[in-house]
């Protein structure tokens, strides 16, 4: 169960953040009122929410996630692998001090955006991919075996990170789009197939039994619901237009 979270408030900037994407350019006064129904939500799953400002020198700041990696034992500060990017974990490291004792770092030539790191119990699948090098995966295993963790990389191709096309639901459940459905890995678990026009949905998000899901995918949020989840729907669309989902707006512990 987690209890807590951080969020960072979106800053003007965000509409010259990174993309891969042909969505348009995010609408910024609907992302700040997204981004508030987000927070709401966190809420509602009982979570309390640390809320960070905006700060227009990053404008993919907001997507905190991919800043560092929450777990029971330790948190570990990521470098991230966009240059652009990197200067953003100096304020997440003075945030996190006041919540953990053992603040681990990634650090160069590692590269690691914690996107890429999906949790399962105590082992943590880390996704190999133009932002986390192989020498970034290999530094979060060494840090997670101190403490009594586990992790394995994972290759991947065409997504931007590792969640972008899986997310774990707990009690045995995965949700996969596009490679990851044969990926061996990943055959263990009871798989979740989200495909074609819903891909974007494997980023739903489980905290506390909830499932936060994004706005406009019916398939996926019934095909969860069936699973016994309680879903919640949360509209991400202006973040969907910068490679960003429901994971990567907050960091839960
Ligand atoms: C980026 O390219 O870094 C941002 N525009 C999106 C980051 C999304 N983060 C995530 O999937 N964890």
């Amino acid at each position: 169960m987690f209890t807590k979270s951080i969020v960072k408030i979106p800053c003007e900037n965000m509409i010259r953040g990174l993309t891969s994407v042909n969505l348009g350019i995010p609408n910024y006064l609907e992302a700040l009122v997204q981004h508030q129904y987000y927070i709401n939500a966190l809420r509602k799953c009982g979570l309390e929410v640390t809320i960070l400002d905006a700060n227009e020198k990053y404008p993919d700041s907001t997507f905190v996630e991919d800043t560092a990696l929450l777990t029971p034992h330790c948190a570990i500060i990521t470098n991230p692998g966009a240059s652009s990017r990197k200067g953003e974990i100096h304020e997440i490291k003075k945030i996190l001090i006041n919540f953990y004792e053992m603040v681990e770092e990634i650090i160069e030539p590692g590269t690691l955006e914690a996107g890429d790191v999906m949790m399962v119990g105590a082992h943590y699948f880390i996704g190999l991919s133009e932002r986390t090098n192989a020498q970034g995966a290999s530094q979060l295993i060494s840090i997670l075996n101190k403490y009594g963790m586990t992790g394995s990389a994972v290759s991947l191709k065409n997504v931007l990170h590792l969640k972008s096309g899986v997310s774990y639901l707990e009690n045995n459940n995965l949700l996969v789009t596009g490679e990851f459905k044969y990926h061996p890995e990943f055959q263990k678990y009871n798989l979740i197939l989200i495909d074609g026009e819903e891909k974007y949905a494997a980023n739903s998000l489980w905290i506390n039994n909830n499932v936060l899901v994004p706005q406009g995918f019916p398939i996926t949020k019934s095909k969860i619901e069936v699973l016994g989840y309680q879903t919640i729907e949360v509209d991400v669309s202006e973040f969907r237009k910068l490679d960003g989902g429901l994971s990567c707006l907050s960091l839960r512990f």
